[in-house]
């Protein structure tokens, strides 16, 4: 069944993946031959860029959780991740043919099923691809789901996703997950260290997000994320941190339906907004 993908954000331009492979929950086999040469060799660079640049800059968490993607010279079987995923929290890792709508996304992550794009950028995108690939998803996304405490927080943004879709605040609730799950940071004993999948999987904003100046920092609020609209296209102004991923889950697990009624009278927040009773936090 040809399904209609989904168009990510303000981009015009139609998403690249070949839709027709995938099923009616959007869905497809990971399209293992289809990799190039140059595709594991790309994935071979951006894994061997990156994971040499987290240590001191990503969680605990997930420096714990990096090997077990296994392949780092070429482009994982999904499969394979599965089998270890599986027998830690329960999730596996599907394959899509890119970004696909909301509910589709968020039935996945209620079914402990992470959606994972396909296809990798061209050696032209090296550093920077505005929809998530291949690399994105695994090595930004797939480590965290093997902490049970984060693994259920996803489940959980899953099913109020569902939520939101009925109520009409997929907007608010996907900024709550642009300044969590894409771009949190969290204190840990040593220091500020990052969470979020859109840093953990980009070379410039690793260091950016940890270590700059330049962006602020405040502790997680979840009316505050959801007021505070985000860009796609560049390093973040603003970044939420939080304590612990039990302190992420326990914030985020009451039911969000009188935040969303009292978000009907709150105006929206430029990316860069401080508001008095913002609590900054320091490098
Ligand atoms: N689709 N494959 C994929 N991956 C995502 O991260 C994703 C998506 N569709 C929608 C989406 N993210 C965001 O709009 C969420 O806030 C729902
Ligand atoms: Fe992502």
């Amino acid at each position: 069944m040809a399904v209609e993908p989904v168009v990510y954000g303000a981009s015009e331009r139609p998403p690249r993946g070949d839709y027709s492979r995938a099923g009616a929950d959007y869905t497809c086999p990971q399209n293992y031959a289809a990799y190039t040469a140059a595709d594991h060799a790309t994935y071979h660079k951006l894994y061997e860029r990156q994971s040499a640049l987290v240590p001191g800059l990503a969680c605990d968490e997930f420096l714990a959780a990096l090997p077990s993607l296994g392949a780092k010279d070429q482009i994982p079987r999904f499969e394979d991740i599965n089998e270890r995923l599986f027998k830690a929290t329960g999730w596996e890792v599907v394959a899509v043919p890119g970004l696909i709508p909301e509910v589709p996304f968020f039935t996945l992550l209620a079914n402990r099923k992470f959606p994972v794009t396909d296809w990798i950028r061209t050696p032209a995108e090296f550093d920077y691809i505005v929809e998530p690939d291949v690399f994105h998803d695994l090595f930004g996304h797939v480590p965290l789901l093997f902490e049970p405490v984060f693994a259920d927080h996803i489940q959980a943004y899953g099913a109020g996703g569902l939520k939101a879709h009925r109520l009409g605040a997929c907007e608010q609730l996907s900024r709550l997950y642009w300044y969590t799950i894409e771009f949190g940071l969290m204190r840990q004993k040593n220091g500020l260290r990052a969470y979020g999948a859109g840093i953990l999987s980009s070379s410039g904003e690793l260091v950016h997000a940890v270590k700059s100046g330049e962006p602020q920092r405040i502790a997680l609020d979840v009316l505050r994320a959801m007021r505070t609209r985000y860009k796609i296209d560049s390093y973040q102004q603003t970044y939420f941190v939080i304590d612990s991923f039990q302190q992420l889950f326990d914030m985020t697990t009451p039911d969000f339906t009188p935040l969303y009624a009292q978000l009907k009278h709150l105006s929206e927040l430029p990316a860069d907004a401080l508001l008095p009773e913002d609590k900054l936090i320091e490098r």
